[in-house]
C-alpha cells in the first residue's frame, strides 16, 4: 500500500499556516501523509518543528515538504548573490526537515515559481545555474536523510522542467540518490505525450508523484486515466508517496498563485471532499 497524502493548502488561501491541527484532520479523513510548506519549516522555531514532529508521530502520519522558490531565493538566477541567497535559504530548509527525520522536499527546488525565461534571456544559461546549486545542494541532503524532488512544471508556471525527458536528464546530470523527479499528473496532462510512458520512463529515478486532475478538482472528479496510471506505478515498482493537490477554492494568495479564478466547486464541503477522494485513491491508485 502506498502512502497517501494530501496538500494543506487544499484548505487554506494563504501559504504560511498552522500545521499542527492538519495532522489529526488528515489522518481522520483517510489519509497516511501530509504535505507541508517548506517555507514555513524554516521560519518555524526548533520548539515548534519538534511539536509538529511529535503530533505526526502519535498520528502516525507521514510528513513531507513542498516549495516553489521565491525570486529572491532564486537557485537557477543568473545573479550570483541571488543565487547564494537562495542556496542559503534551501541549506536552512534542508537542515530544518533534517532535524525532524527528514524527509522528501519537492516542487520548484530548482528554480523560481512562479516564472517564465525572461525576454532576450537563454533557457540554457539558467539551468546551468541551477544545476550548479542543485549539486551543492544534493550533498547537504545526503548528509540530512532528505531527499530533494525536482518537480516538473507546465510551461505557464516554469520554463526549465517541463516534460520528464528534460528532468531524467537534469537529475542524471546530478547524479545523487537524494535527487530525484516529482512528476505531477495536472502538469503532465498538459505536456507530456503519454502520462503513462513519462512514469513508466521516469522508473526509479521517481521520487514521488503529485496527483492533479485536469480541473485540479480531489482526485476521482477529473478526467485523469487513473486505471492506467495505476498500471504505470505498478510496472516501475514505484515505492513513493502519491499526494494530492487539488484547488477548489478562490482568493488569498493561493488563489492568485494557483490561477483560480472561480471558486471551482461552489460551496465546498471540503472535509468530505477530502474523504471522498481519499477512498478513491485507496481504492483506485494505492
Ligand atoms: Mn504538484
Amino acid at each position: 500500500m502506498r502512502n497517501i497524502g494530501i496538500y494543506y493548502a487544499f484548505w487554506c488561501n494563504e501559504w504560511d499556516a498552522d500545521f499542527l491541527p492538519y495532522i489529526e484532520k488528515v489522518k481522520t479523513l483517510g489519509y497516511t501523509q501530509l504535505e507541508i510548506n517548506g517555507g514555513t519549516i524554516v521560519d518555524m522555531s526548533h520548539e515548534d518543528r519538534m511539536k509538529l514532529k511529535k503530533e505526526a508521530d502519535k498520528y502516525e502520519i507521514k510528513l513531507s515538504y513542498g516549495i516553489g522558490l521565491t525570486e529572491e531565493n532564486d537557485v537557477s538566477s543568473l545573479d550570483e548573490k541571488t543565487r547564494l541567497n537562495g542556496l542559503n535559504f534551501m541549506t536552512k530548509m534542508i537542515r530544518a526537515v533534517g532535524s525532524m527525520g527528514g524527509g522528501t522536499i519537492g516542487g520548484t527546488v530548482y528554480s523560481s515559481w512562479p516564472k517564465q525565461l525572461p525576454k532576450g534571456n537563454r533557457r540554457l544559461d539558467y539551468l546551468n545555474q541551477s544545476l550548479k546549486s542543485m549539486k551543492v545542494l544534493s550533498k547537504i541532503a545526503e548528509k540530512e536523510n532528505v531527499i530533494l524532488l525536482c518537480e516538473v512544471l507546465n510551461r505557464f508556471e516554469q520554463f526549465l522542467l517541463n516534460t520528464c525527458d528534460q528532468a531524467l536528464d537534469f537529475v542524471k546530470e546530478i547524479n545523487s540518490p537524494n535527487c530525484k523527479i516529482l512528476l505531477d499528473t495536472f502538469h503532465m496532462n498538459i505536456e507530456e505525450d503519454s502520462i503513462i510512458e513519462a512514469i513508466i520512463k521516469c522508473g526509479d529515478y521517481l521520487g514521488g508523484l503529485h496527483l492533479g486532475e485536469n480541473n485540479r478538482k480531489p482526485v476521482g472528479l477529473g478526467m485523469m486515466p487513473w486505471a492506467e496510471i495505476k498500471k504505470a506505478l505498478d510496472k516501475i515498482n514505484f515505492q513513493g508517496s502519491l499526494v494530492q493537490e487539488p484547488f477548489v477554492m478562490s482568493g488569498g494568495q493561493v488563489g492568485q498563485d494557483i490561477a483560480v479564478w472561480r471558486d471551482i466547486i461552489t460551496n465546498p464541503n471540503l472535509d468530505k471532499l477530502a474523504k471522498d477522494s481519499a477512498t478513491y485513491i485507496k481504492n483506485n491508485l494505492a
